[in-house]
């Protein structure tokens, strides 16, 4: 069996999404999803460049050895843009792999086990009032689990996640649109003066069940996230998120000596070697790595049986930039892993991008059911494909009130 060729779409309704398709001499293809947000064109180009041209004429089937020899071959190891050229391939074989095998793909993981997988949601509010309509709207759809974010009083501009105004019943995406970035200005005094708070109202008003998450992005300084951290505990958070940049992997050691919220990291992670050493010291509680940045199904499942050996649950990265492509892949791990925990999901399900990418995988009352479709249970129409083209778009800067540069 052999790869006779393999084609690279950008473009999508709203999104710039970087579709692989992958086709073989027995007429099965497969898909992957390589969209890195906001640098979409790199890993297109990637794959266009330097990896499809080696992809002709191999065994699809044997994915690992594809695995191998662009990692290993490509000499300047990891980094976003490479992992998610890989990754989109490697999906893509894994695809084909399971139509050969006639099942969905979580079968030749292990199969199920569980029926519905958890996920979670982003309610968002200017401030607090708008919040707890936001909040209310996704536990009245049946969410057992939501990412709470909230306007600060006094803070210059609307911060990460958050909308400039009422969001009046609508839900907030961040608009990534242009090619120069958004600035936004950021105050950890403010923040750190008034979250801990508007998250235990929070729980208040919707009571113990309710799973409520909270990302930081980033935001704070090793010793402030500790303080955060231990301030949250009486809310009981389901996870805090990205308190610190995971560059510096001391500071998750110095949040563990103080607080036991626990916390999830690794969306900004493409390899094991960026997380082994926060898995192996059990300085986390959820790994955040997505198939789409971080090397695909093969090197992903390496991260998740690593962090089944210490306790580490996953949370998948979901966020609007993802294609339902990789989406699939990571709902197919989902209803495998033994160590499942949580995933991010926001509801695309327009009908244009369900157009471009016809599947049956569903979303009942705040847990998905994987389909039983052969492969990753996602379908591509090319002709829909046609009518989207390229926008550029940037991640907002953020700066402190005198004009430093800070973390987004
Ligand atoms: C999340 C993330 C995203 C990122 C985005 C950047 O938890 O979903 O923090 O919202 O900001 O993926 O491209
Ligand atoms: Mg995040």
């Amino acid at each position: 069996m052999k790869i006779t060729d393999a084609r690279v779409f950008v473009g999508g309704p709203g999104k710039n999404y970087v579709t692989l398709k992958i086709m073989t001499d027995q007429g099965v293809y497969g898909l992957g999803d390589a969209t890195l947000n906001n640098r979409e064109t790199l890993p297109a180009a990637y794959l266009r460049d330097y990896l499809i041209p080696n992809l002709i004429g191999k065994d699809p089937r044997n994915s690992e050895d594809i695995w191998q020899f662009f990692y290993r071959g490509a000499y300047f190891r990891r980094g976003p843009i490479a992992m998610a050229a890989f990754g989109a391939i490697d999906m893509a074989l894994w695809d084909i792999k399971a139509k050969l095998a006639g099942m969905p793909l979580y079968q030749l993981f292990g199969g199920k086990s569980r029926d519905g997988a958890l996920v979670y949601a982003h309610a968002t509010g200017a401030d607090l009032d708008d919040l707890m309509e936001s909040v209310a709207r996704y536990v009245a759809l049946g969410y057992k689990a939501v990412r709470v974010q909230c306007g600060i009083p006094g803070m210059p501009t609307a911060s990460y996640a958050v909308p400039e105004q009422k969001s009046a019943g609508k839900d907030h995406i961040t608009d990534f649109s242009g090619i120069i970035p958004k600035t936004e200005i950021w105050d950890t005094d403010r923040y750190m003066r008034f979250m801990p708070g508007a998250l235990a109202e929070v729980r208040d008003r919707f009571g113990p069940e309710l799973k409520i998450l909270h990302d930081v992005h980033h935001r704070l300084l090793p010793r402030e996230a500790a303080e955060f951290a231990k301030a949250v505990e009486p809310v009981g958070l389901y996870w805090l998120e990205d308190p610190t940049p995971a560059e510096d992997q001391s500071a998750l050691r110095l949040i563990r000596q103080h607080a036991t919220t626990p916390i999830a990291i690794g969306e900004v992670f493409n390899s094991i070697w960026d997380c082994n050493a926060l898995i192996e010291n059990e300085l986390i509680d959820f790994i955040r790595v997505a198939v789409t940045y971080a090397g695909g199904i093969t090197h992903v499942k390496r991260i998740v049986d690593l962090a089944a050996l210490h306790h580490v649950r996953t949370g998948f990265h979901g966020a609007p930039s993802h294609s339902p492509i990789s989406m699939a892949a990571q709902h197919h791990l989902n209803a495998w892993a033994p160590n499942f925990g949580i995933q991010e999901y926001l509801v695309l399900g327009t009908p244009a991008c369900d157009a471009l990418f016809p599947s049956d995988h569903a979303l009942r009352d705040g847990l998905f059911h994987v389909s039983d479709a052969p492969g990753l249970g996602v379908d591509f129409d090319e002709d829909e494909a046609a009518r989207y083209e390229y926008a550029p778009g940037s991640h907002p800067v953020v700066r402190l009130e005198d004009g430093t540069m800070w973390n987004y």
